[in-house]
């Protein structure tokens, strides 16, 4: 149990994050954790999961990603704890596996999309986006990236390593110059956190105004976002849980306590309507919005929504 709180912790605190890599280790802390348990009957066995599974889903509300990583890792129908414990631990090699195909192929996909002589812009620090940009490139194609710096927590830094390790001409601009950088870029590439039944986007809070810019200058916006990303319980009307975070990410506490009517609010995402997405990149396909009731039928399966 201490390596899956561990895990929970680390997810909770971000120093593991990004909606893929949140699910991954959620998986694989989950088929570490059912590996070392230790009970004989099946009751005990179902009930001891869920309770690592709730564990592991409270530590972000946002990403969709992870109740799905959990909920495709702890399903099984076996009666008994051996046949259980196998179910699981088969369940996370997939998904760990085909998560990580899943990079590759919405790289391939996307790449398409992205011509040469491109100038792409990009927000918060996006693993599936940057599979894009970097396939691209590594394609041969000429293109820059102009990164955001995404403010409170400065995930673009992580972005601009990474661009600049590739060797991509990038550009690094604060989040309140999206606007007026826009008349240089072709498209815009972002991962997601979750989308909806409606195809709305949730992802790093931004990414509604780079859209809204984007649309405004007729520019391409793609998201790039593997099918676990998808919501289903959105089918059942849920709406997104938008993450709050704690005010001294955005100011420091002792100059905050000095100024009594004041208060901060810190969302850790937002909301991109569909219609100002071109595109939803995924390992399954390119797709307008529109299709992601398709999406989540097909590739996540209505029994998603009744678990757990
Ligand atoms: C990260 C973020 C990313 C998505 C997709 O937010 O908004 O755009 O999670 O990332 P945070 P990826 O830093 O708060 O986790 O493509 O790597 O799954």
């Amino acid at each position: 149990m201490q390596q899956l709180l561990d895990t929970a912790e680390k997810i909770r605190t971000m120093e593991i994050r990004g909606a893929g890599r949140i699910a991954e280790a959620a998986s694989a802390a989950l088929r570490d954790y059912v590996l070392d348990l230790k009970v004989t009957n099946i009751k005990d066995f179902n009930k001891k999961v869920d309770e690592a599974a709730n564990i592991l889903i409270q530590t972000r509300p946002t990403a969709v990603s992870l109740p799905n990583a959990v909920q495709i890792t702890k399903r099984h129908t076996s009666e008994d704890v051996a046949g259980a414990r196998e179910d699981i631990l088969h369940n996370a090699d997939v998904f760990l596996k085909q998560a990580g195909e899943a990079l590759e192929r919405m790289g391939k996909i996307g790449a398409k999309r992205i011509h040469d002589g491109d100038v792409i812009m990009t927000h918060c620090n996006s693993h599936a986006a940057l599979s894009v940009i970097s396939t691209a490139f590594k394609q041969g194609k000429d293109i820059s990236v102009i990164a955001t710096e995404s403010r409170p927590r400065r995930q673009g830094f992580i972005t601009i390593r990474e661009l600049n390790d590739y060797g991509i001409p990038t550009t690094l601009i604060v989040d309140s110059a999206v606007r007026y950088c826009m008349k240089e870029v072709d498209t815009v590439i972002v991962g997601a956190d979750a989308i909806t039944v409606n195809g709305a986007l949730v992802n790093k809070v931004g990414t509604s105004q780079l859209a809204h810019a984007a649309h405004e200058a007729r520019k391409n916006v793609l998201s790039v976002a593997e099918t676990f990303k998808f919501s289903p319980n959105t089918i059942l009307g849920d709406m997104i849980d938008i993450e709050e975070r704690a005010a001294d990410e955005v100011i420091d506490q002792e100059i905050l306590a000095e100024l009594p009517n004041v208060k901060v609010k810190n969302p850790a995402f937002d909301i991109t309507p569909a219609e100002y997405i071109d595109m939803i990149i995924t390992e399954v396909g390119a797709f307008p919005p529109q299709m992601a009731y398709t999406i989540i039928k097909e590739h996540l399966g209505w029994e998603l929504s009744h678990m757990g």
